[in-house]
């Protein structure tokens, strides 16, 4: 780590090159991620900041530059979610190239094992090599629907996407350090993201604990779709964990320690506890586990109008922690249901299926709903309340008002 931290340290510089200073920054820690981004990334084209100037305007909504979610019709266009249409949620800012460095040699190093080490890119290479598709989803996806004033981004549906990854299984890396330790309860991975930004490492590092279960399905992923990871998604490594929200799959991964306590820095002790409103701790459930969750992606009222007669009702399903077994479609919110098709290769339990639902429709207004289940478990009618909102799979708000003419 130590050659990467050099170099981010003369990185550090010009973040400083304005007006504020260190301990200015440090000071006002909770709002210095937007200064910082601000200085450093110059606005793109069109509107989107400048590190993702690469992406797809048409396809996203901007609320900040720290949160850039997909449109609704957009995700559904495809089962595979293409890189310049997935959403952009950052805690700190994109790692530049600057202070990335030589990809192959980006470093992680690896504790809490038999025999700890640490890792060139290149050299993960040379363990392993898989692909798998999962969906990577903020635990706040649905944000927008509640009606209590929540803060963060006001996402609806598309702080989602459904990407494959290739990289190596941390089983692969864990094996070439002889064996995790017995003592280990979770798997604790760190992003280095916030080296640049000279903050107290305890507020400012995305560092996140989940159970130990979950490295037998993870992986160390170097390419997403196809390319090299993008900065913006964690470049050049990221931490991809199956089936749970967004915040565990860490960009610009630097640890992974199998470790016998919960990291105690503020992403994980205090941020993404599932709490009443009103109150809030590390008592709360933490954002892993995603349930099951559906939305219907077209027709959508950005989706132009519709006309009488035959209408493809189409949509997107998970299952969470188990394949999705079944959508059923409402075209009157909620008071009958139909049986929806799957369409569309099954690319695993952890990538989401598209559904399709043929109505003939003439002409009103219809509210059109779907309701996924795994088997086990089904979306239910409502929302959880809960203070940050999060984990949102509730059928009713994710309903689509269409009128057909
Ligand atoms: N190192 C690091 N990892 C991170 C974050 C971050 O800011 N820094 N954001 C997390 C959150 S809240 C989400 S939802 C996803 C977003 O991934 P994406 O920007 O590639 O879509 O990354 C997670 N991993
Ligand atoms: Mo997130």
């Amino acid at each position: 780590m130590k050659k990467i931290k050099n170099k981010l340290n003369i990185n550090r510089r010009n973040f400083l090159t304005g007006t504020a200073s260190l301990a200015g920054l440090a000071a006002t820690a909770s709002m210095v991620p937007i200064t910082i981004a601000n200085a450093n990334h110059t606005e793109g084209k069109k509107g989107l900041p400048g590190f993702i100037s690469w992406k797809n305007r048409d396809a996203l909504i901007v609320h900040s530059d720290k949160g850039i979610e997909t449109h609704r019709s957009a995700i559904g266009e495809s089962l595979i979610t293409p890189n310049r249409n997935v959403y952009i949620r950052n805690n700190m800012p994109t790692m530049t190239d600057g202070q990335i460095g030589d990809r192959n040699n980006w470093k992680v190093s690896i504790q809490g094992v038999k025999n700890p080490k640490t890792f060139t890119l290149a050299q993960l290479k040379k363990l392993g090599h898989t692909t798998i598709a999962t969906i990577l989803q903020c635990s706040g996806n649905g944000r927008g629907f509640f009606e209590h004033k929540v803060r963060g981004s006001q996402w609806k549906t598309g702080a989602a996407a459904c990407i494959f990854w290739t990289g190596v299984p941390v089983k692969a890396v864990v094996d070439a350090c002889g064996g995790i330790n017995k003592d280990a309860v979770f798997m604790t991975s760190a992003g280095v993201d916030h080296e640049p930004t000279g903050l107290d490492p305890k507020k400012a590092m995305v560092e996140r604990s989940v159970p130990k279960k979950v490295y037998k399905d993870a992986m160390l992923a170097w390419e997403m779709n196809g390319v090299p990871l993008p900065n913006s998604h964690g470049g050049p490594l990221r931490m991809v964990t199956p089936g749970y929200f967004g915040i565990n799959n860490v960009k610009h991964l630097g640890k992974v320690n199998f470790s016998k306590a919960e990291s105690s820095v503020k992403y994980m002790k205090k941020s993404y506890r599932i709490s009443p409103i009103g109150k809030k701790g590390s008592q709360y459930p933490s954002c892993w586990e995603m349930p099951v969750k559906s939305w219907i992606t077209r027709p959508t009222d950005e989706t132009g109008t519709v006309k009488a007669g035959k209408v493809q009702i189409v949509g997107v399903a998970m299952g969470g922690m188990k394949k999705v077994r079944s959508v059923k479609v409402s075209i009157d919110g909620g008071k009958s249901w139909k049986k929806a098709k799957f369409v569309g290769p099954d690319l695993g339990k952890y990538a989401w299926r598209q559904f399709a639902f043929e109505a003939n429709l003439s002409s009103g207004t219809y509210n059109i709903a779907s309701l996924a289940s795994n088997g086990s478990d089904k979306q239910p009618e409502l929302r959880m309340e809960n203070r940050r909102g999060y984990a949102h799979n509730g059928w009713k708000d994710h309903s689509v008002q269409i009128t057909v003419v």
